[in-house]
């Protein structure tokens, strides 16, 4: 049972919801002793940050940029008079890692992962017509008991480092946005939605749930704000004749909205857009609203420049331009849920979404693709900590199928990146975190998760587990790269043709595949991280994605230059962009754009 209602703040007839964005009062706890330092009253010092954002690229120092440990931030927020008698919460959009909440010095919630939302109820501790001090102590150690994993160490000089396990800066902080709000005590908390289309008429079935008995209505609204189909009863279903379906960069929202009343009296209102369309996995086909798709995107972060991970609505609109652009259609939110602004985006712009939770680095190693192919075992899954990290991470798809069901855009799930399937001890593991997307999705989306390079038909002992086999492979780059392109193609075609001996009727999606790029280098003939490698990496691999009918999806890594730890495998960053990290083309751009406005959308359907 979820402990609170998921559902994306908004102001309504009987909710009001006020953004807390802006400069909140930070510092770092160096010595860990906030405490006992009474920081729960007020903490230390005088400096300010931007919320939403990362902490770490705004300042000079490398000590703050790297910084582990925890960090906290302070703000004073007004509650008004009129809101007694509501339920009042905070909402967090995310605090990565982890965090504690005080509001007034008392502690009102924590919570364990930092990628998806979670509410402090202060209906009980929050001073009327007053001020309260919020203050927000957030943690961003890395362990291998919650996801994403890794390491936190501890240098001779007494400061702690993290060591991720996967390829991507730990930034962290409040990244998104965060607001007051107030409900009534009888409160829309959650709902389902599936729909059923045939020929023109769509039947959309509905589940809503409430805290309390009164009774619900639901209304269905056009774009022209006409109704389509009303009902009642928290459990029904709409007809919408002559429905507008949702398509792929061709969306149509209705506002669903529900009621609850008492009589002729509102209590409270919700609503949010939906789409009304189907998707399923039937043989080698992903069928939206009955018809096969073809994905062409991109692997993803959430990361640019000074606000790190922090959501920043200009970054996500040149994001979308740049996507309808080069003729994308889809992408897959690696590694960790997006921020929530970025599906409505998608719901708007139709694009279609494979949502990841942040089961990343499951997989001991840094490079862990690098050490894939070194057959060194590593079965993760058999930690004495294996059943804390699998109770974390299924409380994460858990907050994540509660959040994002309802988005048009979301096709799929992903439930982890390249984890180590080579032990048996992956697939009860597997079982578990499968089951539970399953029964929790009431739209039953296609699950699957990424295939590390070493999960080849013979070593990978899970890939049954997928509705949709999701690739994640380097030949050319990691694998036999430069003058060696051919042979890589030879390997890559092996591959390939071991996955199609299986006959697993299954559709296939490279989620990922590239080639580091800088975007200051040209050089004719090609070298590797030359713009010219790029693309002849692109051809090479197209050309094979183009040989195989149950290739069904290609997302190229990564949509843009993004930032990692600092090592010798990487240039102040991952340059597998097709766009450099302040979102303009390289060379390939160009050469995905010619292709992906050619191809169509029901290829090799
Ligand atoms: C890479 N490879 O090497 C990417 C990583 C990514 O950034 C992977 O899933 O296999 C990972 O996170 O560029």
């Amino acid at each position: 049972m979820l402990e609170y209602s998921m559902l994306y703040p908004k102001a309504t007839q009987t909710r009001r919801a006020i953004s807390l964005d802006g400069m909140w009062k930070f510092c770092l706890d160096k010595e860990g002793t906030g405490e006992e330092k009474h920081f729960p009253d007020g903490i230390l010092g005088k400096d300010v940050i931007p919320v939403p954002a990362s902490f770490q690229d705004f300042y000079t120092e490398k000590e703050t940029r790297e910084f582990t440990g925890d960090v906290w931030y302070e703000k004073e927020v007004f509650v008004p008079e009129e809101w007694k008698g509501k339920k009042v919460f905070l909402r967090f959009g995310a605090a990565t890692h982890r965090a504690a909440v005080f509001v007034n010095g008392r502690k009102i919630t924590e919570h364990e992962g930092g990628f998806l939302p979670f509410l402090a109820d202060i209906t009980e501790t929050a001073c009327y017509n007053a001020f309260n001090k919020v203050v927000v102590k957030v943690n961003n150690e890395l362990t291998v008991t919650n996801i994403p994993c890794g390491e936190t160490i501890t240098l001779p000089d007494g400061r702690k480092m993290s060591k991720p396990y996967f390829d991507f800066f730990n930034y962290s902080g409040l990244q998104r946005s965060v607001y007051l709000i107030a409900v009534p005590t009888e409160y829309v908390f959650d709902f389902d939605l599936t729909y059923q289309i045939s020929g023109r008429t769509a039947e959309i079935s509905y589940d809503i749930q409430t805290t309390g008995g009164h009774d619900v209505s639901v209304s269905l609204l056009d774009e022209d704000g006409k109704e389509a189909a009303s009902a009642k009863g928290k459990h029904g279903a709409l007809e919408v004749k002559d429905a507008h379906l949702w398509q792929v960069r061709n969306a149509y929202l209705y506002r669903f909205i529900v009621r609850i009343s008492d009589g002729g009296n509102l209590i409270d209102e919700y609503e949010q857009e939906i789409g009304i369309r189907t998707v399923e996995v039937k043989g080698a086909s992903i069928l939206l609203n009955g018809s096969p798709v073809y994905l062409k995107g991109f692997g993803k972060h959430e990361d640019s420049d000074i606000v790190g991970r922090g959501f920043h609505i200009g970054v996500m609109k040149r994001d979308f331009e740049l996507m309808k652009w080069i003729g994308a259609n889809s992408f897959r939110t690696a590694h960790y849920p997006y921020s929530e602004e970025i599906y409505q985006m998608a719901d708007r712009e139709g694009f279609l979404v494979i949502d990841e939770v942040a089961a990343v680095g499951l997989f001991e190693s840094l490079m862990n693709f690098m050490e894939a192919n070194t057959g060194k075992k590593t079965a993760f899954f058999e930690k004495e900590t294996t059943p804390v990290l699998l109770k974390a991470h299924k409380k994460a798809i858990e907050e994540m199928i509660a959040r994002d069901k309802n988005h048009p855009c979301v096709i799929a799930w992903s439930l982890l990146n390249e984890p180590d399937t080579s032990n048996e001890a992956a697939v009860p593991y597997f079982k578990e975190v499968f089951g539970i997307a399953h029964e929790l999705d009431k739209q039953k989306r296609p699950r699957t998760f990424a295939l590390i390079m070493n999960s080849v038909p013979d070593v990978c002992k899970c890939y049954q587990f997928s509705d949709i086999i999701a690739l994640n492979r380097y030949y050319g780059w990691y694998v036999k790269g430069g003058y060696e392109i051919s042979e890589a193609e030879q390997l890559f075609r092996k591959e390939l043709d071991a996955w199609k001996a299986l006959n697993l009727d299954k559709p296939f999606v490279f989620t990922e595949y590239g080639a580091d790029t800088l975007g200051t280098e040209h050089k004719l003939p090609s070298v590797m991280w030359s713009q010219e490698y790029q693309d002849e990496y692109l051809k090479m691999t197209n050309e094979v994605f183009d040989s195989y009918a149950f290739i069904k999806g290609e997302q190229i890594w990564n949509f843009a230059d993004f930032q990692t730890t600092e090592g010798i495998l990487r240039v102040n960053g991952n340059k597998k962009g097709v766009f450099t990290r302040q979102r303009q083309p390289k060379d390939a751009a160009y050469l995905l754009k010619k292709r992906w406005t050619k191809l169509p959308l029901d290829y090799k359907g």
